[in-house]
């Protein structure tokens, strides 16, 4: 039934969305980047209820951006360059602390993009990983490199501990649904330029606007 093809999960078509991202002039549909985050919020529903903290912090920060898709500026939406330039240039972003504007487009995304670099630095571990590997050493590992720096310590605190009851590995692919562990291995091969790309490209817009700090 369509309803059963629905729950059919796919971690290669949640990451093949983040492909479709970017336009021919590399800019970022925000419409595409948030279709991936839905998909990988599923994904992290699926390995359990002790991660929906986290999730439903990600489908609040997902929504603020629909609605803004949704609604009568829609248009200027479209992609991260378009919006950062529409919120900058009408003094709708809270820059230094927050005021009038605390949930902007641009503040929002930003906890998105932190968040892009903690999987981007997870996939590659776990893509180099061996079967031995444990994925909450290496979830861990790249949360400290990554959105940790932006936590405060009682957030740090409570996803070191869900970090703890990641399953194994071997479930851990098993639920990618993706094959072997010889293709979850290619695939994350494929879609880590990607989303490294993705990445890169918001990073770059940040900086350039110096928006990485906004509060
Ligand atoms: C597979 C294991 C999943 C681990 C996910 C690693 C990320 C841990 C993040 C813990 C965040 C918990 C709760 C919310 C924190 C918010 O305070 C911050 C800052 O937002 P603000 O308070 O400034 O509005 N939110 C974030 O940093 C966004 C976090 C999004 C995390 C999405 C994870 C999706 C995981 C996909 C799994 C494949």
């Amino acid at each position: 039934s369509v309803a059963a093809e629905e729950q059919k999960f796919c971690l290669r078509e949640v990451l093949d969305t983040f492909k479709s991202c970017l336009s021919e002039n590399k800019e970022v549909y925000i419409e595409h980047y948030i279709a991936g985050w839905r998909g990988l919020v599923r994904f992290l529903n699926s390995l359990g209820s002790v991660f929906s903290f986290i999730s439903k912090d990600a489908v609040n920060k997902i929504q603020i951006l629909v609605n803004y898709i949704n609604g009568e500026n829609g248009s200027h939406y479209a992609t991260i360059q378009s919006m950062v330039k529409y919120e900058l240039e009408n003094g709708l972003v809270d820059l230094n602390k927050r005021g009038s504007h605390p949930e902007s487009g641009c503040r929002t995304l930003l906890r998105l993009h932190r968040a892009l670099r903690w999987l981007e630095l997870f996939l590659e571990r776990l893509r180099t990983s061996t079967e031995d590997s444990k994925t909450s050493v290496m979830c861990a590992e790249a949360y400290n490199e990554s959105l940790a720096q932006h936590h405060p310590w009682v957030v740090r605190k409570a996803a070191g501990m869900a970090f703890c009851v990641l399953p194994g590995r071997p479930t851990f692919f098993e639920v990618m649904n993706v094959g072997t562990p010889e293709q979850v291995v290619a695939m994350l091969g494929d879609a880590l330029p990607l989303i490294s790309e993705v990445y890169q490209i918001t990073e770059e817009l940040y900086s350039q606007h110096n928006l990485l700090q906004l509060p």
